[in-house]
């Protein structure tokens, strides 16, 4: 749920700083993106999975920034995308250190879709986090909060999917979204057009843009860009650049984690606090219970040496056995002595002192 409050307030903050630009004149060119159409399926595992996995289409390389107009400080993004006739995927590579990761961290695409009334009607946004958590996530006519589409009314869907890795040097996010999931809460990118053309004409006209939300700085990087959905007769594209040699994705090369990503070794680590508490609790059991098992068997001998000694003077056998039997009390009041071991020894006490007293 914090997660969740946290999401809405980032995307609010985005909404509110990107609704206001989108009224302004335009100032800045935009980055075209173009999508390819789909040759070879993608496994959302934020890593490129194989050597074609992403060669059906090529890379976009644009600096996101921050304020209107964007400007420094800058952070590289590397982009690929192509859709089929139902999803658009995408995949981002960001450098980023391993000492920023932060699971706060989140990279999507959000659009801006009218009829402009000033201000647009109708706001849409995809945003992965580094938990891997997808929020799709629907603002009206921008005002009221950024609600998630599954929280709606009538309820929408979540239609965005996807993973995230940090490969020790770089941030992989590679998600889907629906091109036109027909919910009411999300945009409709039709194939062969270009969105994001900031002219306030209808539904290709509104503010498209990449944004990377830095949750250690509750800040974010963004541009402004267009897309250009691809058809399925489009010149392909065979772009072999990339592999999965490059990019050793999801993997952290450094020190005994060589070969894990940092996910994995998170979850490594939490478990192995787990385990280390078990076994602790193991072993606190067990001194616990072989302290119990000394002091039982030296009150036991006791009991039966005071018997043995004194039974011939009743009073004194009776006053030392009383004594012992104080101490056993004493010892289960504090949990020295369990229910089981404290009935022997007050049986064996009484089953003395009944001795004596019929002697
Ligand atoms: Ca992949
Ligand atoms: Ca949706
Ligand atoms: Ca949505």
């Amino acid at each position: 749920m914090k997660l969740r409050k946290r999401c809405i307030l980032y995307l609010l903050f985005l909404s509110i700083i990107l609704g206001t630009i989108s009224v302004t004149t335009k100032g800045q060119e935009e980055t075209l993106l173009t999508s390819s159409w789909i040759r070879y399926p993608v496994t959302l595992d934020g890593k490129v999975t194989s050597s074609t996995e992403w060669s059906d289409t090529s890379s976009t390389d644009i600096e996101l920034g921050m304020g209107d107009p964007v400007g420094p400080p800058f952070v590289s993004a590397r982009i690929w995308v192509k859709n089929d006739g139902e999803w658009l995927y995408l995949l981002f590579k960001v450098p980023w250190l391993t000492s920023d990761v932060d699971v706060e961290d989140a990279m999507g695409v959000s659009l801006f879709w009218g009829p402009f009334v000033n201000p647009w009607l109708h706001f849409d946004a995809g945003m992965l986090e580094f938990t891997g958590y997808p929020s799709d996530t629907y603002r009206y006519n921008c005002t009221g909060d950024m609600i998630y589409d599954i929280d709606c009314t009538p309820p929408g869907q979540n239609d965005l999917e996807g993973f995230a890795t940090h490969d020790g040097t770089h941030y992989w996010f590679e998600m889907r979204k629906a091109l036109a999931s027909g919910d009411g809460y999300d945009w409709t990118l039709e194939l062969g057009r270009t969105y994001g053309l900031r002219d306030r004409s209808p539904d290709t006209g509104g503010d498209l843009h990449v944004a990377l939300w830095d949750g250690s700085i509750n800040d974010q990087y963004y541009r402004y860009v267009r897309l250009k959905v691809a058809t399925s007769s489009d010149v392909q594209v065979e772009d072999t650049s990339i592999t999965p040699q490059d990019t050793d994705t999801g993997r952290d090369p450094v020190g005994i984690f060589s070969g894990w990503s940092l996910r994995e070794v998170v979850y490594l680590i939490s478990i192995m606090g787990t385990l280390i508490g078990i076994v602790s609790w193991v072993n606190r059991t067990r001194k616990v219970r072989r302290k119990q098992e000394i002091v039982f068997n030296r009150i036991l001998s006791e009991i039966d040496e005071i018997y043995t000694r004194y039974r011939i003077n009743s009073r004194k056998c009776e006053t030392e056995l009383i004594k012992v039997k104080n101490n056993v009390m004493d010892e289960f009041k504090q949990e020295v002595l369990d229910e089981d071991k404290f009935k022997i020894l007050i049986e064996r006490i009484e089953q003395y002192l009944n001795a004596i007293k019929e002697a």
